[in-house]
């Protein structure tokens, strides 16, 4: 049996991963647009990451015999004005996720549950790359400025990442 107030906060994570995945996808749609399929790439594979952190939370609160509540997902932005605009919402956006998974972290401990207060251990982390990733990319843009050339190699690069899946099994 898992505590109340530690199932509220990790089903209200899920709707947020799921938030995530929607966020994400919006902006590959808007990636695609452009014809920047490498960034378009990138932002729909996170997108299936930020499902699978869902799905994870779900997993885990039915393994604790507890009830998965699923909530409204709110739309997403569409309207973007450049790349770089794009990877600072990004960042934006997983900060406060950040900080939602801290939440998380001091509840589960606050309320004794040393089970959920380690299980939130791999999200803490994810959270520590997903922000220095946009970080990465937004020093390049940073970098690049206007410059068609060093947008295409980019494009490129981003057009190189694959899906990695993650799992949670309990035990
Ligand atoms: Fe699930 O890490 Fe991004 O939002």
């Amino acid at each position: 049996m898992i505590n109340e107030k530690v199932q509220d906060v990790l089903n209200s994570q899920i709707n947020k991963e799921f938030y995530s995945a929607y966020l994400y996808l919006a902006m590959s749609a808007y990636f695609d647009k452009l014809g920047l399929y490498g960034f378009s790439n990138w932002t729909k594979i996170q997108a299936r990451e930020e499902v699978e952190h869902g799905m994870i939370l779900f997993d885990y609160i039915v393994d604790r015999d507890g009830t998965v509540n699923l909530t409204q997902i709110d739309v997403p932005e569409k309207d973007f004005k450049n790349p770089k605009q794009v990877f600072e919402k990004i960042l934006e956006h997983e900060k406060f996720v950040t900080e939602s998974i801290n939440c998380v972290a001091e509840m589960s401990e606050g309320e004794c549950d040393i089970a959920t207060r380690q299980f939130i251990d791999w999200y803490i982390s994810e959270q520590v790359e997903e922000e220095a990733n946009a970080r990465s990319v937004i020093k390049k843009l940073n970098m690049f400025g206007d410059e068609k050339a060093a947008l295409y190699h980019l494009d490129k690069e981003l057009g190189e990442r694959e899906y990695k899946h993650h799992t949670y099994e309990a035990g």
